[in-house]
């Protein structure tokens, strides 16, 4: 499908921005992390866990359709944190997560995450500025999603596989989906962990830690 000039200059403008925020980041010698998923795979938990590691050395942009839920969850895990309200847009934008940076107090922050609308499909063709896209899946979706929506794990640097606590209550091979994410993108990390349990999650904060160290 060919895309209208309107639909070109909106895309070369969030490019610009994204590329602005990404330098105003790396000067500061923080990690930026755009975690993408379907509702309910756990992004937001899995940012919960991760707080428990990094505290103050993190921060959050949340983006959701509509409400501050998910900013109120982290902010309770003693994490700063602002949400974006879309009102509608199935993803975020680079203006949107440029305003959301000039709000946060970056002073002790080495990792930022930005949790993006859930969805599986737009997030990831919009870039926000960040150093990699980390896909969240979870068990309960099925094991062929990774195949079935490419878009997101072929430009994945990692990918989450979550809730692996209901591996006995379902029929998924985190073999299949782990080898479907690897022949999408062959330098992706793929990493199966339970936020309830806490499961893999040292793999997780391993990964995090390796990426702030090569900065
Ligand atoms: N069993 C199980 N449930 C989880 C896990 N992680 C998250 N959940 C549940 O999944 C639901 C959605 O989680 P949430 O973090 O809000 O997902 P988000 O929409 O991707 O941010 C909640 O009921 C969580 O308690 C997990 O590792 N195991
Ligand atoms: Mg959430």
């Amino acid at each position: 499908m060919s895309r209208t000039k309107a639909q070109i200059d909106i895309a070369a403008k969030n490019r610009t921005l994204a590329a602005e925020s990404r330098g105003v980041l790396r000067g500061r010698g923080i990690f930026t992390v755009n975690l993408i998923g379907s509702p309910g795979c756990g992004k937001t938990s899995l940012l919960e866990a991760t707080a428990r590691h990094f505290g103050e050395r993190m921060a959050v942009i949340e983006g959701d359709i509509k409400t501050d839920l998910d900013a109120k969850r982290i902010e309770a895990a003693g994490i700063q944190a602002v949400q974006i309200e879309t009102g509608g847009a199935c993803h975020l934008d680079a203006a949107q997560v440029a305003g959301a940076i000039a709000r946060l107090d970056l002073e002790s922050v080495e990792i930022l995450f930005i949790e993006n609308v859930g969805n599986l499909v737009c997030p990831s063709s919009v870039d926000l500025g960040e150093d990699v896209k980390v896909a969240v899946v979870s068990l309960p979706e099925g094991d062929e999603k990774p195949a079935k929506y490419p878009a997101l794990f072929v430009r994945a640097g990692a990918v989450v596989i979550n809730k692996t606590d209901l591996l006995p209550y379902l029929d998924y091979s985190i073999e299949r989906a782990a080898a479907d994410c690897r022949k999408l993108s062959n330098k992706a990390v793929v990493m199966p962990l339970s936020c309830r349990t806490g499961e893999g999650m040292d793999m997780w904060i391993s990964y995090l830690e390796g990426a702030i160290a090569s900065r």
